[in-house]
């Protein structure tokens, strides 16, 4: 059985292509640069990310976009030497783009807008005679409907030029659950498959499947869709929905999809985000049949230092800026990473860096000297929803922010280097704590404890988030520098 989850913390929308013996993966960024991760696997159960598709700002253009806009859904193929990887950038001008590359580490292609896809989750597939098919959830852009799902799409399209060659085609809507999206298309022996979601990519997501003669259909569905939710179950990874197919090394098939792990009772929080799974799928009649999504841990304990002296400091892949890359927010100097502020983390923009919270027990910490700035250590998901330890000479403030809500603790440390640290455990199962759901948060300052935090208010569910929380180093005036960043994850 493969790992579960596959790829942890902040990975939604996962797509995945097996090429030439190894297995590629990619998943949605948002509105963070470097945008759409890549992961290399030979195994599909070890993943080594080994890069990014978007490096270069101007690539997906989201220094504009409004939180939860930018990098959607993202889909990688391969074909003829050539990884193709096609996502929408949502509320930016990029619209629907297609990058390309030979080595799937980089560098990654500017990227064609592909004109006269009206919609997101484009798929891209090809048939025999070589003619390009983008198949998309179709969206109303205009008019009283902006926004309203239209079905399953699908255009043919030039993608040198990056233009539709028809208008829209619909395809299939699923089972009228709502939101029908991430549409994948695979031929497999005399059929087509149409892989899609629906349901919302929360509690009640789910997979469905349709088949048909040709690429352009007509299809029909399976009679006992969807084949795949964890809507009003108890099972363990809920939302389980938006997934990708391939072929396993031993010959089978396993669905690569998103999913969360809620900690509570019925009302249920996800620290981490949507993360990405996988499950094993059997064939019956011709049709996909994936297992129920099965949490299986990693064991042993997860341990990053950067210390900025050596390498590979920031040009490590994992780390994460906001509308900008973590180059122009941070340098490293005399071995240090310095970062210059000003503004504060409620700004669209903040001078931060992070990494996804990976593990659901973790301690993340900082050596940080505020001598000559105001900055520290922060966790967000975004503007409105932070906590933070934010050092200014020898005072420090733990401050906390949902929905624009603020609250703040202080303390006072030496004057110099100084220890800020987040304890993440998930809260008790059981019903002595049904009222709790989510995880603690323990933020500490040279070794004390500054303040205890109930975490289900920076989960995806309190935030309404696309993202996942993502934990790092940041100033908002002056220059700040920082020694070194730890993160240490421990089981899932
Ligand atoms: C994505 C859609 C979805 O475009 O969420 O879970 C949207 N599915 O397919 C944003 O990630």
């Amino acid at each position: 059985m493969l790992p579960n989850p596959l790829i942890p913390g902040f990975s939604p929308d996962p797509s995945v292509v097996l090429a030439d013996g190894a297995y590629y993966l990619v998943t949605s960024t948002f509105e963070y640069l470097p945008g759409i991760p890549v992961y290399r696997s030979t195994d599909l159960a070890t993943w080594t990310h080994i890069g990014n598709v978007a490096t270069r700002p101007e690539q997906v253009s989201v220094d504009g976009v409004p939180t939860g806009g930018g990098v959607w859904a993202p889909t990688i193929r391969y074909r003829q030497g050539v990884f193709y990887v096609i996502v929408t950038v949502a509320m930016s001008p990029r619209g629907c783009v297609v990058f390309t590359a030979t080595d799937p580490a980089g560098p990654w292609s500017d990227g064609t807008t592909i004109d006269g896809v009206g919609g997101i989750d484009p798929d891209l597939a090809w048939d025999d005679d070589g003619t390009a098919y983008v198949t998309f959830s179709g969206l109303h852009t205009s008019g009283e409907q902006v926004g309203q799902h239209l079905g399953i799409q699908q255009v043919r399209v030039d993608l040198a030029a990056g233009k539709a060659l028809e208008a829209p085609r619909s395809l299939w809507s699923g089972t009228g659950l709502k939101f029908p999206e991430a549409p994948h298309l695979y031929r497999r022996g005399d059929y087509w498959y149409l892989l899609i979601a629906e349901g919302g990519t929360e509690r009640g997501h789910g997979v469905s499947v349709a088949r048909g003669p040709s690429p352009e259909g007509p299809f029909a569905g399976h009679p006992a869709n969807p084949v795949l939710s964890a809507r009003s179950t108890s099972r363990p990874i809920q939302n389980t929905g938006h997934g990708d197919l391939v072929a396993t090394p031993d010959g089978g098939t396993a669905l690569v999809l998103l999913g969360v792990r809620p900690l509570g009772m019925t009302q249920a929080f996800s620290p981490l985000g949507r993360e990405t799974f996988s499950t094993p799928v059997s064939w019956a009649d011709g049709w996909p049949a994936p297992e129920p999504v099965r949490l299986a841990a990693r064991d042993g304990v997860e341990e990053e230092v950067f210390d900025f002296a050596g390498s590979p400091g920031l040009a490590e892949p994992g780390w994460l800026a906001v509308r900008t890359t973590p180059e122009s927010v941070a340098s490293v100097r005399d071995g240090r990473l310095a970062i210059t502020g000003h503004a504060g983390l409620d700004d669209p923009h903040p001078q931060f860096v992070g990494r996804r919270q990976r593990h659901l027990t973790a301690t993340v910490s900082a050596t940080v000297d505020a001598t000559s700035g105001t900055g520290g250590l922060a966790a967000r998901y975004d503007e409105k929803h932070w906590i933070c330890l934010e050092a200014r000479g020898t005072l420090v403030t733990a401050r906390a922010q949902v929905a624009g809500l603020a609250q703040s603790w202080q303390a006072t440390v030496p004057g110099g280097d100084v220890e800020l640290r987040m304890e993440m455990t998930p809260a008790p199962t059981g019903f002595s704590s049904a009222a709790m759901g989510g995880d603690r948060i323990r933020l500490l300052a040279a070794g004390s404890l500054v303040a205890e935090l109930d975490g289900r208010y920076w989960t995806a569910e309190t935030c309404a988030s696309f993202t996942g929380r993502v934990i790092g180093l940041y100033a908002s005036a002056g220059t700040v520098s920082f020694a070194c960043f730890r993160y240490r994850g421990t089981g899932a």
